[in-house]
C-alpha cells in the first residue's frame, strides 16, 4: 500500500507514504538476543525489540523504513562492538527514520560508546521524540542526520564529546542537550543548531575545530562546569550565531581562532567570570585572519580580565551593539593588529588599545575613553545611560531597552538609519524621529520596556 489513511477528528488524512516503506514497531524494552525472536510484524507480539527492529529496517528492501518507539525505557544490555548493531550500541548505515513517543517517553540507553552511531552511508536520517542517555556520546554521525524533539544526557565522555559528535552533516531542531561530562557538542563537519538548548554540560557547550556552525533561536548557557572553558569553542572553522543567548557559562562565552564569527540578534551574558579569562563575552585568540562581525547584540554582566569583546588580530566590525554593565574592565580590547570599526553602539566602559587602526563611524553613546572615538559624530555622556536592565521586551532574546530620556534614543549616526531595518528584538528602525544606538529601538508608548515603569505603580 503506498498511501496511508488516518482519521484525524473526523476528516480523512491521506499521507503519501514512499512505495515499500514499513514501520517496524518495537513491542518488548528488553534487548535479547536478536536471533532469537521474531522479525516484527505487527501481529506477533513480543517479536519486535529495538535493536530488531533497527538491524530489519536495514534489510527489507525499498524503504526508507521508519522505527517506532513506543512509551517505554530500553536498555540495550548486549555487550560489545560491531558495525551492524548486533551488539552494544545501534548502527545505522541507510536511510531510517527513528521515532520515538516523545522527549522524555521512550528512553533509550546503553553502556557502550554511543547510543547510535550513523555511519558515512546514511543519507537523509532523522532521530526524533526520545530520550538518548548513559553512554559515552549520545550520537555520533558520519553521515546526514537530523534529529528533533530528543534529550542527550548524562553522556559519561570527557575527551571526544558528551551529547553529538558529528563527523558529517547534522540539522538540530528542538533538542536539549545537557547535563553531559565532557562537551555538548563536538563538531568536525557541517552542524545547525536551531531552536535548541546546549547547557550545563562539564566542557564547553560546543566545541568546533573544522567545518561551519550555525546557531539560531538557541540557548548555550551554563557551559564547561569542570573544565573553565568556554560556552562555545570554535577552531579553524566558521561560526554565526543568530537570535540566540549565550549565557552564563564558565570561559568565554565564544572563544574562536582563525575564523570567520557573525554574531546578530543576540545576548551574550554572565560569561567569563572565572579567573584568568581574557574575553569574558568574546575571546579571539592571536590570527591575523580572524574576522568578526557583531550586529544589533547585547553583552552584559561578562567578565574578562582584557575586556568583553577581546579580539587579538584581525578585524572587527561592531554595529548597533550594547556593551553595558559588564564586570570585564574594557568594552573592547583589542591588542595590536586588530582593525576595529564601531557604529551605533552603546557603551559604558573605557575601550583598550592599541589597535592597527580604530574607526568610528559615529552613532555611539556612552561613557567611553580612549580608541578612536570622535566628539563630533559620537556622544559621551556622564549620567545615566537609562537602560532597562536585561530581561524579556520582546523578540526570542533578553535585552536592555532605552527607556524614555535615554541619550541612545534617537542618536543617529551620520548619514541617517542603516541596516539592518530591525533592531535585536525584530522591532522595527527607526522609530521615532531617528534611529537609536546600540542593540534595541524604543517602539514608543507602546514598547513593552514600559511595563516596568508600570510594575513600579503596582
Ligand atoms: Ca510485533
Ligand atoms: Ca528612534
Amino acid at each position: 500500500m503506498n498511501n496511508l489513511s488516518i482519521v484525524l477528528s473526523g476528516l480523512i488524512v491521506v499521507l503519501a507514504v514512499p512505495a515499500g516503506a514499513e514501520t517496524f514497531t518495537v513491542d518488548r524494552i528488553d534487548d535479547p538476543d536478536p536471533a532469537s525472536i521474531g522479525a516484527c510484524d505487527d501481529a506477533i507480539a513480543l517479536d519486535c525489540s529495538l535493536r530488531k527492529a533497527v538491524m530489519i529496517s536495514h534489510i527489507v528492501p525499498a524503504g526508507p523504513h521508519t522505527v517506532f518507539v513506543p512509551e517505554g525505557i530500553y536498555r540495550l544490555t548486549l555487550e560489545g562492538s560491531d558495525n551492524v548493531g548486533e551488539f552494544g550500541g545501534l548502527d545505522i548505515s541507510t536511510q531510517v527514520f527513528l521515532r520515538g513517543a516523545g522527549d522524555g517517553l521512550s528512553v533509550v540507553s546503553v553502556n557502550d560508546f554511543s547510543v547510535i552511531d550513523v555511519f558515512e552511508t546514511a543519507v537523509g536520517v532523522e532521530i526524533s521524540d526520545m530520550t538518548l542517555r548513559d553512554a559515552a556520546v549520545g550520537i555520533r554521525n558520519s553521515g546526514e542526520l537530523r534529529t528533533d524533539r530528543l534529550t542527550l544526557t548524562n553522556h559519561n565522555s570527557r575527551i571526544i564529546s558528551g551529547g553529538l559528535f558529528n563527523m558529517g552533516t547534522l540539522e538540530v531542531f528542538d533538542t536539549n542537550i545537557f547535563g553531559n561530562a565532557g562537551w555538548g557538542v563536538r563538531n568536525d563537519g557541517t552542524l545547525r543548531i536551531t531552536d535548541s538548548v546546549v547547557a550545563e554540560n562539564g566542557g564547553a557547550g560546543i566545541r568546533s575545530v573544522a567545518g561551519g556552525v550555525l546557531i539560531v533561536n538557541s540557548t548555550i548557557a551554563s557551559n564547561s562546569q569542570t573544565d573553565l572553558g568556554p560556552g562555545i569553542d570554535v577552531q579553524e572553522s566558521s561560526l554565526t550565531i543568530v537570535g540566540s543567548l549565550v549565557a552564563d557559562n564558565q570561559g568565554s562565552g565564544v572563544r574562536h581562532s582563525s575564523s570567520t564569527l557573525t554574531i546578530t540578534d543576540s545576548t551574550v551574558s554572565g560569561n567569563g567570570l572565572a579567573p584568568g579569562v581574557r574575553g569574558g563575552g568574546v575571546r579571539s585568540l592571536s590570527s591575523s585572519s580572524n574576522s568578526v562581525e557583531i550586529v544589533n547584540s547585547t553583552f552584559t554582566g561578562n567578565g574578562g580580565q582584557d575586556g568583553v569583546i577581546d579580539v587579538d588580530g584581525g578585524t572587527l566590525r561592531v554595529d548597533r551593539v550594547t556593551i553595558v554593565g559588564n564586570i570585564g574592565l574594557n568594552s573592547i580590547s583589542s591588542p595590536l593588529g586588530t582593525n576595529v570599526e564601531i557604529r551605533g553602539s552603546v557603551l559604558d566602559t573605557i575601550c583598550s588599545g592599541p589597535a592597527a587602526s580604530f574607526v568610528s563611524l559615529g552613532g555611539n553613546v556612552g561613557r567611553f575613553i580612549g580608541c578612536g572615538f570622535d566628539l563630533a559624530i559620537d556622544s559621551a555622556v556622564i549620567g545615566s545611560l537609562g537602560l532597562a536592565p536585561l530581561g524579556q521586551y520582546g523578540g526570542t532574546t533578553p535585552t536592555m531597552p532605552p527607556l524614555p530620556g535615554s541619550p541612545a534614543i534617537d542618536f543617529d549616526p551620520p548619514g541617517g538609519c542603516p541596516p539592518p531595518g530591525t533592531d535585536q528584538r525584530g522591532l522595527p528602525r527607526s522609530a521615532g524621529p531617528a534611529c537609536d544606538a546600540g542593540a534595541v529601538e524604543y517602539q514608543g508608548s507602546g514598547d513593552p520596556a514600559n511595563r516596568i515603569f508600570a510594575d513600579s505603580f503596582e
